[in-house]
């Protein structure tokens, strides 16, 4: 090959082995520690940073709990699909990494009764 074709082809290379040495790594999940229990849903912050959440759901109680989790629109209604964090057994803990959008966000346990019993909460995400 001649300098003419190989000195373009080595400076392309030069950039582009810059450019993925100066991109920034991945944004690790913002961590959210909830404490479940009959009958509250305790966050360890009422603010998230928007983007993935690592959210921690201890059991503190004795019977099973979960979470889901909703955002709510201007007018405090649900709209969008709904994040879950699994079962989790007493004395256990979940984790789960969600994606939360901007917004004020429902969370709640979804078993039977136990949302209307207090386990539920508000969360913001910005
Ligand atoms: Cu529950």
């Amino acid at each position: 090959m001649s300098p003419r074709v190989i000195i373009p082809i080595v400076v392309l290379a030069i950039v582009l082995a810059i450019g993925a040495a100066t991109r920034a790594p991945a944004k690790s999940p913002a961590p959210l520690f909830v404490d479940a229990r009959e009958w509250s849903v305790t966050l360890s912050r009422a603010t998230v940073p928007s983007g993935r959440v690592a959210i921690q759901l201890q059991n503190a109680g004795e019977d099973d709990h979960d979470l889901r989790l909703r955002r709510l629109d201007r007018r405090g209604r649900p709209v969008g699909p709904t994040r879950a964090v699994p079962m989790t057994h007493p004395g256990t803990l979940t984790e789960a990494t969600v994606h939360l959008t901007a917004g004020r966000w429902r969370l709640w346990c979804s078993l039977d009764g136990h949302a209307a019993a207090g386990m539920r909460a508000t969360l913001r995400a910005r």
